[in-house]
């Protein structure tokens, strides 16, 4: 009890949320009213319970078909406003959200749509939440390298807007390797660096996002405790894992909740923090992933303010910030 009221009253960072992820049904379901599109399922109900999958491609194929119902500016403008109503209800007074331009753009839908539909969401949260929001342009790893450069340089009017870039889609036969000159170029252009690795990967991908990639934080990296000699880099360094319990539990990264590793690494001095990576598939937004913790891994209330303090300390604020929260 005591617990689940300081879950929902603390202040919180969000690190690791995919807004195309925060879709939910009911949006989806208007939205392709509204633009005449054919959905595969009957009614709202059919699209919730079309959410069980067997691992992330699985749940990549619904995600970027749900995708497919965003089409014009005020659709990302919706999408944005969704998502940054659900942080003021969760006390998530700062989020770095990821967006797949690729998944737009490969469709005929341009950066001169989504970004002032996104922007315009944000302003408002600002002026009526007081929240900071930053947007990590992210790349999909399944398609290739010179299509991520090709998203870079589309971005380039966006750039202020832009905080960081990232790498996500499809894991398994596509490692970090793959993305070396997007990210050194990303890198020169000034932006923070961050990718999904030892989600589905293994460890090896998590070395070769931090050689190769020079990333600043891991999404994931749950798979990082396979291999000891990372462990010990991931502390030395103070790297940031964004781990996403619920998430890890859909796409079958774990068996149980209860078996999951986060406080695991959390007791081993990680720098780990919780997400909600795509609420509206996996069942939940922050406040639930803490719950599911609290549920099935006996969270104390330090490892609780541990891994809060934590989304302050690997978000990309100025210090002086991260300071005012911690
Ligand atoms: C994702 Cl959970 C996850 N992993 C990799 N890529 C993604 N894109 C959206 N959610
Ligand atoms: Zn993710």
């Amino acid at each position: 009890k005591r617990l689940k009221h300081l879950i929902h009253t603390l202040p919180k960072a969000e690190l690791h949320l995919h807004i195309e992820g925060s879709l939910e049904p009911q949006l989806m379901w208007d939205l392709a009213q509204k633009h005449n599109i054919a959905l595969p399922f009957a009614n709202v109900e059919a699209i919730q319970s079309a959410y069980q999958f067997e691992n992330l491609q699985n749940f990549l194929d619904l995600y970027y078909q749900g995708a497919d119902v965003l089409r014009d500016e005020d659709d990302f403008f919706a999408l944005m406003w969704a998502y940054l109503c659900k942080c003021y209800e969760q006390n998530i007074v700062h989020t770095e959200i990821m967006f797949d331009p690729q998944t737009h753009t490969q469709r005929g839908i341009d950066y001169a749509v989504f970004m002032p539909g996104f922007a315009r969401a944000i302003q408002k949260a600002k002026a009526e939440f007081g929240m900071s929001v930053y947007l990590i342009l992210s790349f999909l790893r399944h398609l290739s390298e010179l299509s991520a450069l090709e998203a870079l340089a589309d971005a380039r009017p966006y750039y202020s807007m832009i905080t960081a870039v990232g790498l996500d889609s499809s894991e398994l036969g596509n490692p970090p390797s793959k993305f070396t000159h997007v990210f050194a170029q990303a890198k020169e252009l000034g932006f923070k660096l961050v990718a999904h690795a030892g989600e589905e990967g293994p460890p090896e991908y998590v070395w070769e996002a931090l050689e190769l990639l020079r990333v600043d934080r891991i999404d994931h990296g749950v798979r990082s405790i396979e291999d000891s000699s990372l462990m010990a880099y991931l502390k030395e360094q103070q790297i940031p894992l964004t781990v996403c319990p619920l998430s890890n539990l859909k796409l079958r990264v774990v068996n149980e909740m209860s078996q999951h590793n986060i406080i695991q690494l959390l007791d081993d001095g990680l720098l780990v923090t919780v997400n909600s990576d795509d609420p509206s598939y996996f069942g939940g937004y922050l406040d639930d992933n803490f719950h599911a913790l609290a549920h099935h891994l006996s969270l104390s209330e330090q490892a609780l303010a541990q891994l809060v303090c934590n989304s302050f300390t690997a978000s990309f604020l100025p210090e002086s910030q991260k300071q005012h929260w911690l």
